[in-house]
């Protein structure tokens, strides 16, 4: 049914999948290194990625979709922001089987922040278009994803007269890239002087903008592809470059091409991704598609799914997405609530329980930690303990994702703590 090339480019981008997992769990490894980088990007867990890309790519379709088919899908409390941003519960087998075994009385999911951006035209970065508009929608979100047009519709006009998912990344990237460069040249104009007239105190910073400046304007790259050191990464974070956000490459495809799992611009994407973008994630899927499905009926959605063999892209865009954020989550659960705690990449054990409440970082103790998989397989928490498996760690570890934990803290130290502060 498919031909051998388009079994290939699916299973490449499995295998990109597969690699980010990989990397995910690998994670424990990196304390080893011997300079701790702090992660490029805003500090924090209230983290968004935005859909960017050209007028009527579908990026809105698709919004609207992911933001309905989440709300109504799951009975999670849920949120529109405001009509451009939203959040959507990120979908995990964990959790389901943790709320499937507790039944509790309150389930609290992670959700990943969703913005719509409007369209971005050639010339944004000089105001073409909604221009500068742009550039602080896409500043205010920590992740990209880049959605490109591959359907063809003669109705649905192209602001550049045809269908190229390829130029039109081109266009996205240029513009990005132009917009930073307007940035970092307005940072170096203000210290320049000073720092030629001898300023020391300017002078390291202003060596790291020249960093910058070799990497994005003399050789015209993105700033996320480059290996920057702890004390660059410092002065890149004042700034929040757009070329230093993780991406995600969603390329929107006709219903029909989707099913059949084959569009002639997947293979030129992959290759266009490869040479500028080396390993990131491109995820096929189609916003019309999606849209119909979600409007039918639940059997009737069962049975066409089964008859055109073709499942919903949703779910693992939503996982990529959050993932791109550098973001991961453990579990606290028990008959009340099971709930996931999103957190950042490395976060340790006192700072995690620190999202729960400001005193269980104050006062923590110990973390009592389960591993998912050894609580599915053991069934029970005393069964997790009788297995020795059942672990207590201390303020050094660092949490992984996916880990059930229950803090035990001393309210009296947290307390006393508090009290000490002015
Ligand atoms: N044929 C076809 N039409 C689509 C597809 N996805 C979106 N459209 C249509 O394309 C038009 C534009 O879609 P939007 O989702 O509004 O596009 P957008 O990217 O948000 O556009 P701007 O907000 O203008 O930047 C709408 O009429 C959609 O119905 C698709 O997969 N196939
Ligand atoms: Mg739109």
């Amino acid at each position: 049914m498919y031909s051998d090339h388009v079994i290939e480019i699916f299973s490449i981008l499995l295998i990109c999948n597969t690699q980010i997992l990989v990397l995910a769990t690998m994670a424990p490894k990196k304390q080893e290194e011997p300079e701790k980088k702090p992660l490029i990007g805003r500090i924090g867990t209230n983290l968004k990625i935005g859909i960017v890309g050209l007028p009527n790519a579908g990026k809105s379709t698709f919004f609207n979709v992911l933001t309905k088919s989440q709300a109504a899908a799951e009975n999670f409390p849920f949120c529109t922001i405001d009509p451009n941003e939203s959040r959507v519960p990120v979908p995990d087998p964990r959790f389901d089987y943790l709320v499937e075994h507790y039944k509790p009385a309150s389930k609290v999911p992670a959700y990943l922040n969703v913005v719509d951006i409007a369209g971005l035209v050639k010339g944004a970065a000089e105001g073409q278009g909604l221009g500068n508009a742009f550039l602080s929608h896409i500043k205010a979100c920590d992740a990209i994803f880049y959605l490109s047009r591959a359907f063809d519709d003669d109705e649905i006009i192209h602001v550049e007269g045809d269908v190229n998912p390829v130029r039109d990344l081109e266009i996205l990237q240029l513009e990005l890239l132009l917009k930073d460069e307007e940035t970092l040249k307005a940072a170096i104009e203000k210290i320049e002087k000073n720092v030629l007239r001898g300023d020391k105190k300017l002078k390291a910073e202003y060596d790291t903008y020249m960093k910058i400046k070799a990497h994005l304007i003399d050789e015209q790259k993105h700033i996320r592809f480059h290996d920057w050191s702890a004390a660059d990464i410092e002065v890149l974070n004042k700034f929040l470059f757009l070329t230093a956000k993780p991406a995600i490459y969603l390329v929107n495809l006709s219903e029909k091409d989707y099913i059949k799992k084959k569009n002639k611009w997947l293979p030129k994407i992959k290759e266009w991704v490869d040479a500028n973008d080396p390993g990131a994630l491109i995820i096929p899927f189609s916003a019309i598609f999606e849209n119909k499905i979600f409007d039918m009926p639940d059997d009737e959605r069962q049975a066409y799914l089964k008859e055109v063999n073709a499942t919903s892209a949703l779910d693992k865009i939503i996982v990529q997405g959050y993932k791109a954020l550098q973001l991961q989550y453990f579990f606290t659960a028990g008959p009340d609530e099971v709930k996931a705690w999103t957190i950042q990449k490395s976060t340790k054990a006192p700072q995690a329980a620190g999202r729960i409440h400001t005193d269980f970082e104050k006062g923590f103790i110990m973390a009592e930690v389960m591993k998912f998989d050894d609580f599915k397989a053991e069934g029970s928490e005393n069964a997790v303990k009788a297995a020795g498996k059942y672990r207590q760690q201390g303020r050094g570890y660092v949490v992984d994702d996916g880990d059930i934990i229950f803090f035990k803290f001393n309210a009296g130290a947290g307390l006393k703590d508090a009290k000490k502060k002015p």
